[in-house]
């Protein structure tokens, strides 16, 4: 038996490697409340799922490059690394040669594995930085909304990096209004490490202090029961409305701030006006917001003064502007909180997404931590994240975004490396099409995920299991030295030596490498790290070797007292924010000046384009997993666990349930107008009346799904979402939110195919 130390996006944790070769897993014993994620993580050590050798679609090897419309129906064959890497080499010559780096496609969007060399990313970032560049992507499917909307109204993004710290939530917040929730669910993972899990206890201790609760959701369980929040189960896609009806109120009670108002916000008079609906006729009262939202007009008017009586923390959480006309809630959310006039003010104000990760309120995370350097991207050519699947299927097309008209280039060769893009992408059966459309589709995987079987080139990569790093994040406090559980299954390599080798062919092997291998480049991070940014800090670390025997190192205490914007409250003249006004912009002159009917220049209601109808008459909340980080490891054991009749659960509420004649456990077929998938059901109350639940991230599996006649045999929501923009504004990531139908499926119940080995052919 050997334990080695390691880190997971979702916790450190001690692997226990039995003689056997089976994996076992610990949680570090700091931790107070350690993910049961953890339990996905031995999965990846037996094979299962796993990519063993370099495959190759068979069309494209025999026929070459080009548009393919057989990508992911093809026969795939295992070769060898050297033979497939030559003729990928071939292809990079070949595209930069007639269309230059833009037709390369490197934007490679996905959370990859925890630790800071061998971030999958990182790695192909830098060697495409090395050949010249490539077309990437710009903004986050998290939160790439807020990245473009929070720079014009409060000039940064930090009330989504650093909002206020939970510490000072704990200590002095009377109400915490939380749009969206708080959901103990999405706090067990932090990109790039979290050791310890606070959130759960920080929202407790508030409790106990006297703090007190309310919960927007259309799910009763996005915050926990002993929180014994007030809840009002919104209507999905409606907080906006709520939050402008609450805003009137405010004003028309004379509840507001006007002090804060003058002295800090910019616009204010152009937004009371359109509360009062001087711009389109309707004013904005709870009247009107009860019809939109499902909340009663009473209820509206309540929380409003409940919020103006005490110490308010607004809250939204990152999937609220995850849907089409995401930038209205959360402009409208910092609207209500500056009408409360509370920002900068200990406890009170507003942050977006607390507890949408474990990392968001918690430490300053101002040391710089070890980082494998990029070189810089010399060719800057972005495209929208979410809008990939436009890009693929329609080059030199024009689009807005963020008040500029941008082309897209035609992308030819798309190179992916720790990511999941028919997981995470709207519209699987669109993303298809515009798969097919490429030339040449390169992957890096450890596992057989749909984006692998899509591709042309599939290459084996380690997981972080198999290799040695560096755990570390922002609002982590320790650097984890990860350790090697086992050797490499099969021929994997990690995305480090297969790009190194890549680059050989391509004449930039030495600028790659450096002439180092794996090991001694994470060494070589530690030590500059040492004697750089941690010295310079005053932190005392010790050399290299010491520091992996000691398995971690624990980094000071920071100060976690700190207050959004309390010194721009406190001076706005001397500390103004980074935003033409240098206030907060109620009205923003530079996103009026756009002409955006779609994003005007204040908070507005807009209804999603698509609603409930006959057809498909109930909305979907497609949110992040709780038994997995999005698609990863979803044959692990918690995340199968979860599974329903061996498919993705749905959640309705029982009445939705008991109308449509259908049991717990039963499987169901959920329609969309772009696509259809099995599903298991579980009645539950926790959900609004109208509303049913699908987490994404479960694999997509198109051949059960052509067994059963609907698009994905196994429960893929993405197959339902609808691939758009939340708005001309930030062309954001709208997957939370889309409408369905949901039948009792009476075809075959084919087993879920998308975990067994493809089937492959030799050359
Ligand atoms: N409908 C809908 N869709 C959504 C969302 C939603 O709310 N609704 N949420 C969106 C959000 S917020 C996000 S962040 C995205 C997440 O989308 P992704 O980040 O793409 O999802 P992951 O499943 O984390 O994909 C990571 C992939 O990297 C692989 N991997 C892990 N380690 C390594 C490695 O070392 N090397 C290589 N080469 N590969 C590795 C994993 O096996 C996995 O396939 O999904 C988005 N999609
Ligand atoms: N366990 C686990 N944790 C994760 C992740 C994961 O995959 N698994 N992913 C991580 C990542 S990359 C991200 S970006 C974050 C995501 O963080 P979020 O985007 O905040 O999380 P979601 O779970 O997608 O959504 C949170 C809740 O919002 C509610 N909601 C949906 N629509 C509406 C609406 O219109 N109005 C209101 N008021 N509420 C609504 C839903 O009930 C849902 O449960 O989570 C991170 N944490
Ligand atoms: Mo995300």
């Amino acid at each position: 038996m050997s334990t080695v130390p390691h880190a997971s996006h979702w916790g450190s944790f001690t692997a226990v490697r039995a003689a056997d070769g089976t994996v076992g897993v610990r949680p570090h014993p700091d931790d107070p409340d350690p993910s049961a994620l953890l339990a996905n993580l031995p999965v990846a050590a037996t094979g299962r799922a796993r990519v063993l050798r370099p495959h190759v679609r068979r069309g494209w090897w025999e026929d070459g490059p080009g548009p393919d419309a057989r990508r992911g129906r093809d026969e795939l064959l295992a070769v060898g690394w050297d033979e497939l890497l030559d003729r990928v080499a071939a292809e990079y010559r070949r595209v930069l040669a007639t269309d230059g780096p833009a037709a390369v496609f490197g934007g490679s969007y996905g959370w990859a594995s925890a630790g800071r060399f061998h971030h999958a990313q990182s790695q192909l970032h830098r060697f495409l930085n090395c050949l010249g560049g490539a077309t990437r992507s710009s903004h986050t499917y998290s939160h790439g909304t807020a990245e473009v909307l929070l720079p014009h109204v409060v000039g940064s993004l930090e009330p989504l990096i650093s909002p206020t710290a939970w510490s000072v939530v704990e200590a002095s917040t009377d109400l915490v209004l939380a749009v969206g929730g708080l959901p103990a669910k999405n706090a067990q993972v932090a990109s790039g490490g979290i050791s310890r899990h606070e959130v759960a206890g920080r929202l407790r201790a508030a409790r106990a202090r006297g703090a007190e609760f309310v919960l927007v959701s259309p799910q009763r369980d996005d915050l926990a029961a002993e929180l014994d929040a007030d809840w009002l189960a919104v209507v999905p896609g409606t907080d906006a409305a709520l939050l402008l009806a609450m805003s009137h109120v405010l004003v028309t009670e004379g509840l507001h701030d006007e002090d804060f108002l003058r002295r800090c916000c910019a616009g204010t008079e152009e937004f009371l006006a359109s509360l009062r609906g001087e711009d389109d006729g309707v004013e904005k009262t709870p009247d009107w917001a009860a019809a939109l939202t499902g909340v009663d007009a009473g209820r509206i008017r309540a929380l409003a003064r409940r919020a103006a009586a005490g110490r308010t923390m607004v809250t939204l959480s990152w999937s609220v502007p995850r849907a089409r006309y995401g930038e209205q809630p959360l402009w409208a959310a910092i609207a209500f909180a500056a009408l409360l006039g509370q920002i900068g003010l200990p406890g009170g104000g507003f942050g977006h997404g607390y507890a949408s990760t474990g990392g968001v309120g918690r430490r300053a995370g101002s040391l710089a931590l070890p980082t494998l350097p990029q070189f810089g991207d010399p060719l800057r050519r972005r495209i929208p994240v979410a809008r990939i699947a436009d890009a693929l299927l329609a080059p030199g097309a024009e689009y807005e975004v963020d008040g500029r008209t941008e082309t897209y280039p035609r992308l030819r060769l798309v190179h992916w490396a720790g990511g999941n893009p028919f997981h995470h992408h709207q519209d699987l059966q669109r993303l298809q099409r515009a798969f097919a459309a490429a030339d040449t589709v390169v992957v890096h995987e450890p596992f057989w995920t749909s984006t692998a079987r899509h591709a042309d080139v599939v290459l084996p990569s380690t997981t972080t299991m198999e290799r040695v790093d560096l755990g570390a994040a922002r609002y982590d406090d320790r650097i984890v030295a990860m350790g090697r559980v086992h050797a490499p299954l099969g021929e994997a390599r990690d995305d480090y030596a297969a790009l190194a080798a890549l680059a050989d062919r391509l004449g930039v092997g030495e600028r790659f490498t450096e002439g180092r291998t794996a090991p001694e480049w994470v060494e070589h991070l530690y030590e500059q790290w040492r004697e750089g940014p941690a010295a310079r800090a005053g932190v005392e670390a010790p050399p290299y070797a010491e520091f992996v025997a000691a398995g971690e190192l624990p980094l000071p205490p920071e100060p976690v007292e700190k207050v959004l914007f309390a010194s721009f409250r406190a001076d706005p003249q001397r500390h103004p924010l980074r935003t033409p006004s240098g206030r907060i912009e109620l009205h923003s002159d530079v996103v009026a000046g756009f002409g955006y009917d779609d994003c005007p220049g204040h908070p507005v209601w807009r209804a999603a384009d698509e609603q409930p109808d006959a057809a498909f008459p109930l909305h979907l909340v497609a949110n992040n997993p709780a038994s997995r980080l999005h698609s990863q490891l979803d044959h692990g054991a918690t995340s199968q666990a979860s599974k329903v009749a061996g498919r993705e659960p749905l959640r309705m509420h029982p009445a939705d349930a008991a109308a449509r004649g259908l049991v717990a456990g039963q499987v169901v077929v959920v329609r969309s107008r772009r696509g259809s998938c099995l599903a298991g059901l579980v009645p539950s109350a926790e959900l609004r009346e109208g509303v049913v639940q699908m987490s994404t991230g479960a694999w997509f599996d198109p051949v059960a799904g052509a067994q059963a006649g609907v698009t994905c045999g196994h429960g893929n929501v993405n197959v339902l979402t609808t691939d758009v923009g939340t708005s001309r504004l930030a062309q954001g990531c709208t997957g939370q939110h889309a409408v369905v139908e949901v039948a009792a499926h009476e075809g075959p119940r084919p087993r879920v195919t998308v975990f067994d080995q493809p089937v492959t052919g030799g050359s």
